[in-house]
């Protein structure tokens, strides 16, 4: 068993928040799995960048928000989406193009995302989320609210113009916006260490004047808290955290990569570390639940990812005049 996950100290969410947890870690993975084969169908336009390795980070950032606060999302949002509370319904219908996706089937895969829960629909430009997250944070601040918001990148986007001004001005204006970096080792086909001279991108924030922190990405109690702690931190007006989960994309960068700038032996040795496995045994291990109690919620997410499908399916394409709506603000 990884010894992260085992630690006393990672033990204290309760057992109904660790189900629910692994629950939506279930739904993110099959959701992925679901719509990639109905791609390769040829049911959904466009491509899919898929998050199937990195369900820990969504889901344990996600746990301490509430409701009305906002989730700037990359390329790869299906997870962040989900996790946040976007039906799973509304997102396939978004990646089936119908006009009862969340946005319309106008955004597709890159721009999921539903105001009604905080998700703001993703940035595909990498980088060009952060100054829009330290915006609406700055919106909060000016509010006098409480309300908090999450910057998701890739360690890609750190290297981005963008990202560091948007750090600098997190940090003097004091904003409660958490970066959330997933390093996942690569940026498309460019490895981490050959774009970066430092060992962690945690290491940036105290340039800035903010903590850093890094944690296990597959370790979704270490994730939340994290997550948890820099929220707070946020909310009691303290300012912006940065925390860099390292994680991996067990999958390739999006629909046409043969990943050939990494190893076989790299990606059997992260998928000994994959985070839904790991979760689902400390569930076993520590008897906090059993096999049918698993298996109970594995076929929820089943039902309700065939619900997902049909309503996709059975929903109407968008009107020609639709192309006039929703342009301007
Ligand atoms: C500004 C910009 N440059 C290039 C691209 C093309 N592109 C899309 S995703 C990606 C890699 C991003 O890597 P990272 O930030 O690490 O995120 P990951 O894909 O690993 O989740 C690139 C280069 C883009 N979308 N935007
Ligand atoms: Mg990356």
């Amino acid at each position: 068993m990884d010894k992260s996950i085992t630690d006393k100290k990672l033990t204290s969410p309760q057992k109904e928040q660790l189900l629910e947890m692994y629950k939506q870690m279930v739904m993110i993975r099959r959701f992925e799995e679901t719509a990639n084969e109905l791609y390769m169908q040829g049911k959904i336009p466009s491509t899919l960048h898929l998050y199937i390795g990195q369900e820990a980070v969504a889901v344990g950032v996600s746990a301490p928000l509430k409701k009305d606060d906002y989730v700037l999302s990359t390329h790869r949002p299906h997870g962040h989406s989900l996790a946040k509370g976007v039906s799973p319904g509304a997102i396939m219908a978004e990646l089936f193009g119908k006009r009862t996706g969340s946005c319309k089937g106008k955004g597709g895969s890159m721009h999921v995302g539903d105001m009604n829960v905080g998700v703001l629909p993703a940035i595909a430009i990498v980088g060009g989320n952060a100054p829009l997250a330290a915006g609406a944070a700055l919106a909060f601040k000016l509010q006098k609210s409480d309300r908090v918001a999450i910057c998701y990148f890739g360690d890609g986007a750190a290297n981005e113009g963008a990202w560091h001004e948007s750090m600098n001005a997190a940090a003097i204006y004091n904003l409660p916006v958490i970066f959330v970096c997933e390093n996942n080792l690569y940026g498309a086909s460019t490895s981490f260490k050959t774009v970066f001279n430092i060992d962690n991108i945690a290491q940036r924030a105290p340039a800035y004047g903010m903590p850093g922190v890094v944690v296990d990405g597959n370790d979704v109690v270490a994730v939340f808290q994290a997550a948890y702690d820099a929220v707070e931190r946020a909310r009691q007006g303290n300012g912006p955290t940065l925390i860099e989960c390292m994680t991996y994309r067990q999958c390739g960068h999006s629909r046409s990569d043969p990943r050939t700038y990494r190893s076989k032996e790299e990606e059997e040795t992260w998928k000994l570390k994959d985070p839904i496995m790991m979760l689902r045994r400390h569930l076993l291990e520590n008897g906090i639940s059993n096999e049918t109690q698993l298996g109970i919620l594995e076929q929820e997410v089943e039902n309700e990812i065939k619900e997902a499908i049909t309503f996709a399916e059975s929903s109407p394409e968008p009107l020609p005049d639709d192309v006039y709506t929703d342009v301007f603000a």
